[in-house]
């Protein structure tokens, strides 16, 4: 099949530089830096089980989980990637303890979870990478401190998705652009400008492996979209993959809800608040969506530690109002 009219991500930011202000010059490096270690994860991705990255490295992060191959190598592409790129001081990773000091004179910090669900890589399911861009408010030597930030101050937020095909999601605060990379040429071509998620939807998307331990209003809540219509038919669908960026994604597209609570295993929640939920929580507030921590919204969060956990909360307005109405 022919592609036709192709606007590749790097002559979408060059046009279209109202949308990438106040400094489309350091937000395109940035973004092509993304672009190319993205690039690198999808090829082995897509050869997964011909080349050796399946399975786990053998040692465990800061979160006590089990780190797996490609998790390590998504990081080192990242981290290479953002390092040639100049703009970056400082990479907060969910596979490093501690920041990576890139370059002292760099504008921005990049905080990111280079693959997440990585539980399903082995199995072939999507996974994907999630990232965030704050500008920096002093130069010199970066403290990790600097990470500490509220949610509303990114300056970009976006996910790749490794899926069927692999699409590029970003906002610069200007509405939500999607690119899908074109394997053959290696670029990212535009396939949805300023995306709106729906404003409802019948998806609901949680893990019902955690009900007995979630707080009453969120149990009601699902109770709730378990409920048949006059017909004695399904009023919703669940849907739910363990792999937030697979997760959002459809719902983002099709109109849902996902939300991920404080549970006994994860009492703060299991997602992490700079480098999961505050880059998904801006894409959907851009979209038109809502993102909360309860009723609480999140990117009114100021960070208070790298690796903070949040309960996360988010999707289509109207399925999130009425969530949030079963809340305290
Ligand atoms: P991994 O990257 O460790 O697989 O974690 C994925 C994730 O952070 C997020 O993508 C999922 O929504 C969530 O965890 C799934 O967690 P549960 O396995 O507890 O449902």
């Amino acid at each position: 099949m022919n592609t036709k009219n192709e606007i590749l991500l790097s002559q979408f930011i060059k046009n279209r530089d109202e949308l990438h202000q106040p400094d489309p010059q350091a937000f395109a490096a940035i973004l092509k830096a993304v672009e190319e270690a993205s690039g690198k994860v999808h090829s082995v991705i897509s050869r997964a089980g011909l080349v050796d990255v399946l399975g786990a490295a053998g040692s465990e992060n800061i979160q006590g989980e089990q780190v797996q191959k490609l998790d390590l190598y998504a990081n080192e592409q990242f981290i290479e990637s953002l390092g040639a790129c100049n703009h970056i001081a400082a990479v907060l990773s969910e596979e490093n303890d501690e920041i990576i000091t890139l370059n002292d004179s760099g504008e921005y910090l990049f905080a990111t979870d280079p693959l997440d669900g990585s539980s399903n890589i082995d199995v072939n399911i999507s996974v994907g990478t999630i990232f965030s861009v704050f500008k920096r408010k002093r130069k010199g030597p970066v403290e990790k401190e600097e990470f500490h930030r509220h949610g509303y101050e990114q300056a970009i937020a976006g996910y790749v998705l490794y899926g069927t095909s692999t699409v590029l999601i970003y906002t610069c605060g200007k509405g939500v652009h999607a690119f899908t990379l074109e394997p053959s040429s290696g670029e990212f071509v535009l396939t949805n400008e300023s995306i709106k998620t729906p404003q409802n939807g019948n998806i609901f998307s949680v893990n019902e492996g955690n009900y007995y331990t979630i707080e009453k209003g969120i149990q009601d809540y699902i109770e709730h979209c378990k409920k048949l219509n006059e017909k004695g038919k399904r009023t919703h669908t669940a849907r739910f993959m363990g792999s937030l960026v697979a997760d959002f994604h459809r719902n983002l597209l099709k109109g849902g809800i996902f939300i991920y609570p404080a549970t006994a295993d994860a009492p703060e929640g299991r997602l992490r608040l700079l480098y999961e939920c505050n880059p998904i929580a801006m894409i959907a507030e851009q979209a038109g969506g809502l993102a909360t921590l309860g009723k609480k919204r999140l990117l009114d969060i100021k960070a208070k530690e790298i690796h903070e956990r949040s309960p996360f909360f988010t999707g289509s307005k109207v399925m999130m109002n009425k969530a949030l109405s079963y809340l305290d």
